[in-house]
């Protein structure tokens, strides 16, 4: 079936540089995605943008590019609930990807068995009016219940306004499902306002009262105001960005991840060189030591629990 991309969709950068940034061996870019192809893997009616396509088969030649050992491919707002596409690029993987799921309610628990097969290990719920239709929470939290029990994690994605109506839910899903929540992009802060103010200690709160909350310090391209030029003699592209990503790595050292978020959905004004995006790390993890963690024993620990030993 053929699909027209959303107009102005940005495609995703076909040429990355390579990084000079040298990752760790064993590195895991923890938050990408898939989009289709659409021919194979058709977008679901409900979606609120039709993307290009992006293959498993794309993201693996990234992968290998930039010098990742693995990925975490979430689920795009996109597909829906219907995960075959992300599925079955785990499948196709060789044990080098795992996923994270979007489920309804009537999910079947034969369906939950075969994407834990595939190697789902998460579920995400998404809060960002623009992507998704309102889900009642008594819903997400018989699934976040029902998913506790494969040893699977619950995604949040979020915007940082939202955080104070949200934080009563999220604390039922960390406290009383007792599940292990990752938040996506650190729960996107606002850049221009301060790295201490009001909005971003409540996140840095939210992170130090709940003790199984991780954070992705990923998406500088999303969140950046300054973008991806150097400025000023200073030599971080997406600069503004560094104090709000390096602080939560340095407080939570051992509870983040970082993910390229190839291909990219919904950039408006420029699509980033992957590449780059890497060379933005040691910005934000500026020893070996934090620069492990975050790229190696952290997402294997959550990923790959089995080969842990191995990583750490
Ligand atoms: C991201 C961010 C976005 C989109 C999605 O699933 C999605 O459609 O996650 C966004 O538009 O902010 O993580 O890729």
């Amino acid at each position: 079936m053929a699909f027209e991309k959303t107009p102005g969709w940005l495609d995703w950068y076909a040429g990355p540089s390579r990084p000079r940034f040298q990752l760790p061996a064993g590195s895991v870019d923890a938050h990408c995605h898939v989009f289709g192809p659409g021919e194979t893997f058709p977008f679901a009616p409900e979606r609120k943008y039709t993307p290009c396509d992006a293959s498993a088969q794309q993201l693996f030649a990234l992968r290998d590019h930039l010098g990742f050992a693995r990925n975490v491919i979430v689920q795009a707002t996109c597909h829906g609930a219907d995960n075959r596409a992300m599925a079955e690029a785990c499948r196709t993987s060789g044990g080098k990807a795992r996923g994270v799921a979007t489920v309804k309610r009537s999910v079947s628990d034969a369906e939950l068995q075969a994407l834990h097969a595939a190697g789902v290990r998460g579920v995400r719920f998404n809060f960002v009016k623009r992507l998704v239709d309102f889900t009642p929470k008594d819903e997400l939290l018989e699934i976040a219940t029902r998913i506790k029990a494969l040893g699977w994690h619950v995604v949040i994605y979020f915007e940082a306004v939202d955080l104070p109506e949200l934080w009563d839910f999220f604390h039922a899903v960390h406290d009383d499902v007792g599940s292990t929540v990752v938040v996506d992009h650190m729960g996107r802060p606002d850049v221009g306002k301060p790295v201490d103010g009001p909005e971003f200690e409540l996140f840095v709160r939210f992170m130090h009262e709940h003790a199984n909350v991780w954070s992705k310090v990923s998406c500088p391209e999303r969140l950046s105001l300054s973008g991806p030029r150097a400025l000023h003699g200073e030599q971080a592209a997406y600069r503004d960005v560094v104090p709000f990503a390096r602080r939560i790595v340095e407080t939570f050292p051992d509870r983040v991840l970082w993910g390229t978020d190839w291909p990219h959905p919904n950039l408006k004004d420029h699509m980033p060189d992957d590449g780059l995006l890497v060379d933005f790390i040691p910005h934000i993890a500026v020893t070996a030591e934090l620069q492990r963690k975050l790229l190696v024993s952290n997402p294997m620990r959550l990923y790959w629990p089995e080969e842990f030993q191995n990583a750490a």
